[in-house]
């Protein structure tokens, strides 16, 4: 069988993290693409330079040529600006909409049946534009965020509780921004909710409360925190490990539930918006939204979140997008 071809648009510092996980892991053939001439041929040739190191065959190619993208199976973009410290993902909306217009003519005309991941931000308004320009079936145009999130917030718990973070299970919905909505009802260390265990540890439910509250901020504001630390940027690592998770579960088929910025269709009580929600992600990109009960105040958070989302679309129609 031949190898997938797998493209990313954005050759920066998560593109390029992208480009080596793809490679070690071998998913497929990359190719990267960025305008600025030499960064992605560089760091391909720099990647694929330790492949007799880290023993993969797959080919890395660095372009500024749209065209190397003909016959692209999956396409990951990262293409536009990140957060400086002080700015919030909404700042970036008019310079990364002209970009991400641009990105989805490009892709409509050489890669028309892939199945696109955003991660540029503000990534709700990103994934709905790229899905307008593009006119992609909404199933296979889908944003990484909610991944990241969760995977953020369950990193707290097993550090709170000393447990070992393969055994949490946590996850946050809504849009990629302040309002994003960490569910701490459903959250559990290999089925025992974490609440429980909180209240065990502390034996004071207030202070369980309390402890969890500041575990559900701290997740909200993770991107800022790692912002303000690197001062030129924001994280890379781990959204790059967050979109090969996804980009897994569909090359290999494998119905895993993710929270995923989707389009909605009366789900969540969400007409016609991208919002992260929990979704079955296979070969056909998004297959299923699953949904279930949220008890009042979820809803209120989730519909205080999507009321951001519709904010940012609205500002970004306004803008002409
Ligand atoms: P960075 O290292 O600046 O890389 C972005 C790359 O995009 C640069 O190499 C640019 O040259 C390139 N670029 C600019 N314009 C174009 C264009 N028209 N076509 C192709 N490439 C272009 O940023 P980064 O990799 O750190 O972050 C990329 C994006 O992801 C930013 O918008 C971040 O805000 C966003 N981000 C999202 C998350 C999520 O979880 C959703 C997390 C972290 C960062």
């Amino acid at each position: 069988m031949a190898r997938k071809k797998i493209a990313l648009i954005g050759g920066g510092q998560i593109g390029g993290v992208l480009a080596q996980l793809i490679a070690i892991r071998q998913l497929g053939d990359v190719v990267l693409f960025d305008i600025v001439e030499g960064l992605p041929q560089g760091k391909s040739l720099d990647i694929v330079e330790a492949s007799r190191v880290d023993g993969f065959d797959v080919s890395i190619k660095g372009t500024n040529d749209y065209k190397d993208l003909d016959g692209s199976d999956l396409v990951i973009i990262t293409a536009g600006l990140p957060r400086k410290p002080g700015m919030s993902r909404d700042d970036l909306l008019t310079v990364n909409a002209k970009i991400m217009k641009s990105v989805a003519e490009n892709v409509k005309q050489y890669a028309e049946n892939a199945i696109v991941i955003v991660i540029s931000n503000p990534l709700d308004a990103m994934v709905t534009l790229f899905q307008k320009v593009s006119g992609f079936p909404s199933h296979r145009v889908i944003g990484q965020a909610g991944v990241l999130d969760s995977s953020r917030f369950a990193t707290f718990i097993s550090w709170e509780l000393g447990v070992s973070v393969k055994d949490v299970n946590a996850m946050v919905l809504g849009g990629h921004g302040d309002t994003m909505v960490p569910i701490v009802r459903y959250a559990n260390v290999n089925g025992i909710p974490v609440m429980e265990l909180l209240e065990r540890k502390y034996k004071d439910a207030a202070k369980a409360k309390e402890v969890m509250a500041a575990m559900v901020k701290r997740t909200k504001m993770a991107g800022g925190e790692v912002v303000e630390l690197l001062k030129t940027g924001s994280a890379f690592y781990s959204p790059a490990s967050s979109a090969i998770a996804m980009a897994e579960a569909i090359l290999y088929d494998e119905k895993r539930i993710m929270p995923t910025c989707a389009f909605l269709q009366g789900e969540f009580g969400v007409n016609g918006y991208y919002v992260g929600v929990p979704t079955i992600l296979g070969a056909k990109g998004v297959e299923n939204v699953i949904e279930f009960s949220l008890d009042d105040e979820e809803q209120a958070a989730l519909d205080n979140s999507v009321n951001a989302v519709k904010g940012l679309v609205a500002d970004m129609e306004r803008l002409g997008f």
